[in-house]
């Protein structure tokens, strides 16, 4: 049952609509004060779902009472009857626009009065499920239902926010692509359910390697990518191998008891100090990065080709992508890194199947055009059932 404070300095009052209240079926709950500062303390102090408030009283009357009430936001849904002098109608306008749903004239009618506080507490409550509702929305369109991440709308926006910030304090930050191996099979050999549960359980490791600020989005179907604030090329690699470490090692348990692992694919890049790369040209790297590491034997990762230049023209950025012979860029792909120097010749992208469109994936697995995607590489090994 809800709960109205009553505050006015007429005790017959205070009782009269306690009892008209109670009567009427209402509430039963009910909290009385003499002033504006009692009430206030009472508010403070208690959920209180209406008040109904005198205007007239001593020390703190009741437009006092509303501006108290008003600079404190918490207590913006709580409604307020003002009571009103019968011709006070200058009381009755300066009240509502003090922030008072509404106002009852005294003497009141029985009857009205349980009346107007049923149609002001029905209308809480459905203000308060309208907010409920709509806080769920906001977490459905920031986040992918099935893994809890970010998804890549969201993801997408964070990103943006998080380079422009990079750029701004000349700071460095960290891409990693991921995409689960052969992840296909997995869902061919075992069920989609089995895939969602590996897509869930990799998606919580992601989150469970990483700090509180980096970010994690579900790319596409099977593909991940993290952003990794103050992190450079070298830490953003140390996290990679980390996080696929921890993926290859642990098990998925099915329902006949028996376990699947599954491996990682990833690319690395980040924005290089004085650079001012756009999240489309870091993906694109991270996701050339992944095409590597999947072309290379897959279960590794790969640091992007990417060499400074003059940084303020976008266009020249593009130019100044190019495989890297900076010794420095080489060691960091040394196996200290956990990533693997490809030995197989760089190829251009083409497909098995010339048919096959180049595209990637959304998170419902539907294939849609998107700047950043890959073929499958020709060396393919199963994903292991251990
Ligand atoms: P590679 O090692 O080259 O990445 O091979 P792959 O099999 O992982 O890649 P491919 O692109 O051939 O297949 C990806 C699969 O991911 C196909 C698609 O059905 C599956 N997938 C995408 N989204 C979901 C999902 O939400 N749930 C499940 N169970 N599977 C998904
Ligand atoms: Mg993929
Ligand atoms: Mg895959």
């Amino acid at each position: 049952m809800p709960r109205v404070l009553i505050i006015d300095d007429s005790e017959s009052i205070r009782h009269r609509v306690q009892n008209t209240l109670k009567e009427g079926g209402v509430c039963d709950e009910f909290l009385t004060a003499t002033n504006g500062i009692e009430g206030i303390r009472f508010l403070l102090e208690h959920d209180v779902d209406l008040i109904l408030c005198d205007v007239v009283m001593p020390h703190i009357d009741g437009f006092k009472f509303l501006n108290l009430k008003k600079s404190r936001r918490q207590f913006d849904d709580v409604p307020v009857i003002m009571l009103t002098g019968e011709d006070d109608v200058g009381a009755k306008v300066r009240g509502l626009e003090a922030g008072a749903s509404d106002y009852l004239t005294k003497p009141f009618h029985e009857k009205e009065l349980v009346a107007r506080v049923r149609v002001h507490l029905q209308n809480k409550e459905l203000r308060a499920h309208l907010r409920a509702k709509n806080e769920q929305l906001e977490w459905l369109a920031r986040v992918d239902p099935l893994t809890g991440v970010a998804n890549r709308r969201h993801f997408m926006e964070s990103f943006e926010l998080e380079l422009n910030r990079a750029i701004r304090h000349n700071r460095p930050l960290g891409c990693v692509m991921l995409d689960i191996d052969h992840f296909k099979r997995v869902n061919d050999t075992h069920g989609h359910l089995v895939g969602d549960a590996i897509l869930v359980r990799v998606a919580r490791e992601l989150k469970g390697a990483l700090r509180g600020h980096d970010l994690v989005g579900r790319y596409g179907g099977e593909e991940f990518v993290l952003v990794l604030p103050e992190v450079d090329t070298h830490g953003a690699a140390a996290v990679a191998e980390r996080c696929r470490m921890i993926i290859r090692e642990s098990c998925h348990t099915m329902e006949d008891g028996t376990s699947l692992n599954v491996t990682v694919s990833l690319g690395i890049t980040s924005r290089l100090l004085d650079t001012e790369p756009s999240v489309t040209e870091l993906l694109r790297l991270a996701d050339d990065a992944l095409y590597r590491a999947k072309e290379a034997g897959r279960d590794q990762l790969q640091l992007a080709n990417v060499t400074k230049g003059s940084s303020r023209n976008p266009k020249a950025l593009t130019a100044r992508v190019r495989k890297s012979n900076d010794p420095s860029e080489r060691r960091k792909s040394s196996p200290a890194t956990g990533a693997r120097s490809s030995k197989a010749p760089v190829r251009r992208r083409t497909t098995k199947n010339p048919t096959k469109k180049k595209t990637s994936k959304n998170p419902s697995g539907k294939r849609s055009k998107a700047p950043a995607s890959r073929r499958k590489a020709n060396n393919s090994k199963p994903a292991a059932p251990g």
